[in-house]
């Protein structure tokens, strides 16, 4: 049916607010700064907003703007190990330019979808 065909064509999309940071910058390591983030994936893409209002606006409302964004095609996602945070529930993002992200939430089973999300665009867009 058109339903179904609607479905499975739409792009990937999900968005919350998760506790973001970058680790590594074109392969640097950079200090780590641990944000609560609005956090969006669209398609093969992966967009950061920071700032109060996160969860409650889009981007282009007044409140918060987009601030990052990584493609994530070409890259990996792994829950990271105990040295590269004492946090639990943490995804180690790694993309393809040499970015690496920590993406954590305190909740198991937003972090749980999350990773499952990541994952399947990335696995849904590795060749491309
Ligand atoms: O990997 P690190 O250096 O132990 O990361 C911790 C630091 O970034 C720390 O801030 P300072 O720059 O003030 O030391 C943060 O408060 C911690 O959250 C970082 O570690 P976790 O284990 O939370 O990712």
């Amino acid at each position: 049916s058109t339903y179904v065909l609607d479905v499975s064509e739409k792009p990937s999309e999900k968005c919350g607010v998760l506790n973001v940071t970058k680790i590594t910058e074109h392969g640097k390591k950079v200090r780590k700064n641990w944000a609560s983030t609005w956090t969006v994936l669209q398609g093969s893409s992966l967009l950061f907003a920071k700032g109060q209002g996160s969860g409650t606006s889009w981007f282009g409302g007044n409140q918060s703007k987009p601030e990052f964004m990584v493609d994530l095609r070409g890259g990996s996602v792994e829950w990271a190990s105990k040295e590269k945070s004492s946090k639990k529930h943490v995804i180690e993002l790694k993309t393809r330019v040499g970015t690496e992200l920590l993406i954590q939430s305190e909740i198991d089973t937003v972090i749980n979808d999350w990773f499952r999300a990541l994952s399947e665009t990335i696995n849904t867009h590795a060749w491309e």
